[in-house]
């Protein structure tokens, strides 16, 4: 991880130690040597998992030979007389990726255990060579077995994570067997109450990710955040034989051609004087041709620098002043029902959000495909980045804390070299109790110590002042913690009418940039009325006139991101007729329609500079 460790003009560090089957391969969305697993696989829907049950209740995972009826197995009859109640390959397919209650109407409100079984031949290209199999993300809770033997689990429905199958592979005849289970758990990150659909399944790609035996296994490229005329890179190797290896590092288009040689450990870590750097903006998003060469591979990314800080109340990109126009997004498909996963999605969402004249996206509330965030950077799109820590979870629970520490760690490992993300949230609407605050506190911490080279948030709440309904002001300790201090507000739709946004004034006595994470009114695209009839057009509408007017008069506000750019699924949202299972406080239907307000909003981000 890039830490303080770049203090030093070259610095190596030295320790060993081997790849553990978690340690998440870098860059598995560029990297050669990749298989897709994505297509049919059969399933089998197990609400009672009895695939993975026996019937004392013993998981067959655990017993020294499980029977076969275990569903992992994935067993066949030995002969006519042999008892077997299952059979994969007798099932129907299901994409992957893809969620399954949008593709199976019969799973639209499933919520529990789902097995998944895909076949492949594989013959690795050279035998010395290794092979892991990379999952993009699976909510909420996935146990993988290969060949029948179980590989791990994972928790956590929005992160990547891997398992190395290198001495499991056979060339003919593998089977890979995910069981899935997105019930929904107290003690989970999200826990039981969100206010979005809990799409359940292997919702994004699955890979083979073939590589030789000693690999480039991490790196963080980027600039020195306290003098950008340095570029920072550290580079770790896994394999057999990865000390005092020669690693070089080239950007071409900037001359930069480093060589570094690992430590026993096979850690590096470099720190190179860069010329005539065209920093990444938002009016010049340039990537640069980064390759990191080894012995074995050479791994290739695009790299934006810059940097991002804080001052006062202003956000800094590249030490200048910028304003965050910005919108809410969910992972959402614009194009088909479902969560959102393909590249087109990815581009469709971010293309309205350009259209609306956005430069900045705030993805809520989980972590976003990769898609989204490589297309923020070649876009010039700043990118806010939320764990899924929302509402009430259980603060005092310390599994709790660990699954959200987890997840967080997957995404930074995952998207560091990104420099349109510059903002890890750590929370949305949580309550100010002490367990709450030691929690995020600690997160905070612990995301400083992976990543000290971008901001940290939560959107937070906003209470009356001294009791009064008509001032407002954030009073939270983790106020204090944030380097930008954000919050949700909704004067005029949960509170009041749309006029009550100017009788209302702030008294925020942080000094730091403020973001008002989220504002917004529900409307039915084409239902019409009075600026004050709840759900029409014209209602949102005038909300946001009322809205904008307000923030407008507020100098700590450095940007927001309204809620929410396209109406989307939540079975919290029962009215019939308006909602019909949708948050309808899109500026876009869920048909792809544009409703008044995008307009108000887009006329707004217009004018201001
Ligand atoms: C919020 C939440 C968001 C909800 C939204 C709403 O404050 O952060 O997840 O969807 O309000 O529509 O009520």
């Amino acid at each position: 991880m890039l830490t303080k460790c770049f203090s030093t003009i070259l610095f190596i560090a030295i320790s060993l130690h081997g790849f553990s089957q978690t340690q998440l391969l870098t860059n598995v969305y560029n990297r050669t040597g990749v298989t897709t697993l994505n297509g049919d696989w059969k399933y089998i829907v197990d609400p009672y998992e009895n695939g993975y049950y026996n019937y004392r209740y013993e998981p067959f995972d655990q017993q020294p030979a499980p029977w076969a009826s275990a569903f992992f197995l994935n067993s066949k009859p030995k002969d006519a007389s042999d008892l077997l109640e299952y059979d994969f390959d007798g099932m129907e397919d299901i994409q992957v990726p893809g969620d399954w209650n949008s593709q199976k109407p019969e799973l639209l409100y499933y919520e529990g255990t789902l097995w998944y079984k895909k076949s492949f031949d594989y013959t690795l290209s050279d035998s010395s060579n290794r092979l892991f199999i990379y999952f993009e993300a699976c909510n909420y809770k996935a146990e993988v077995y290969f060949n029948g033997k179980k590989l791990g689990s994972h928790t956590g429905g929005f992160t990547p994570f891997n398992f190395e199958i290198t001495d499991l592979v056979k060339d003919t005849d593998n089977f890979i067997v995910v069981k899935v289970d997105n019930k929904r758990l107290k003690e989970g990150i999200p826990t039981l109450n969100t206010d979005w659909w809990n799409y359940g399944g292997l919702t994004r790609e699955v890979r083979i990710v073939e590589t030789p035996s000693n690999i480039v296994q991490d790196y963080t490229i980027g600039l020195d955040q306290d003098d950008a005329k340095w570029i920072t890179a550290a580079i770790t190797l896994d394999g057999s034989d990865i000390a005092y290896k020669t690693i070089e590092l080239l950007i071409p288009e900037l001359g930069i051609s480093q060589k570094v040689q690992s430590d026993a450990n096979g850690k590096a870590s470099v720190k190179i004087k860069a010329k005539r750097i065209n920093y990444w903006s938002m009016e010049s998003p340039t990537l640069y041709d980064v390759q990191i060469r080894t012995d074995s591979e050479t791994i290739t990314d695009q790299i934006g620098f810059r940097t991002i800080k804080t001052k006062g109340q202003q956000i800094l990109l590249n030490d200048k002043p910028i304003y965050l126009k910005g919108i809410s997004i969910h992972e959402e498909s614009p194009l088909r029902d479902g969560r959102g996963h393909s590249i087109e999605d990815a581009r469709q969402l971010l293309t309205w959000a350009r259209e609306l004249g956005c430069n900045y996206v705030r993805l809520a509330h989980y972590p976003h495909n990769e898609h989204m965030v490589r297309l923020a950077d070649q876009m010039g799109i700043l990118v806010w980045e939320e764990n899924p820590v929302y509402w009430t979870i259980e603060w005092d629970n310390p599994d709790t804390y660990q699954n959200a520490e987890d997840q967080l760690a997957e995404v930074i490992a995952r998207d560091k070299n990104r420099a349109s993300v510059i903002i890890w949230s750590m929370a949305n609407e949580t309550p100010n109790i002490p367990a709450r605050n030691a929690f995020l506190t600690k997160l905070a911490t612990f995301t400083r110590e992976q990543d000290n080279t971008r901001l940290i948030s939560a959107a937070l709440e906003q209470k009356n002042f001294e009791g009064d309904p008509f001032v407002r002001t954030i009073d939270d300790p983790f106020a204090d913690v944030v380097d930008i201090l954000s919050f949700n507000q909704y004067i005029g739709w949960y509170d009041g009418l749309p006029e009550k946004c100017s009788k209302i004034s702030w008294h925020i006595t942080q000094d730091k940039p403020v973001l008002i994470s989220e504002f917004g009114a529900g409307a039915k695209y084409g239902m019409h009325g009075d600026t004050l009839e709840r759900w029409t057009e014209e209602y949102q509408e005038y909300l946001y006139e009322e809205t904008l007017s307000m923030i407008d008069k507020l100098p700590a506000v450095q940007g927001f991101s309204p809620w929410v750019l396209v109406d989307f699924k939540s079975p919290r949202r029962v009215l019939p007729v308006i909602q019909d299972g949708w948050n309808r406080k899109g500026l876009i239907s869920d048909d792809g329609k544009k409703k008044k307000a995008f307009f108000t909003l887009q006329r707004f981000y217009e004018q201001k500079n």
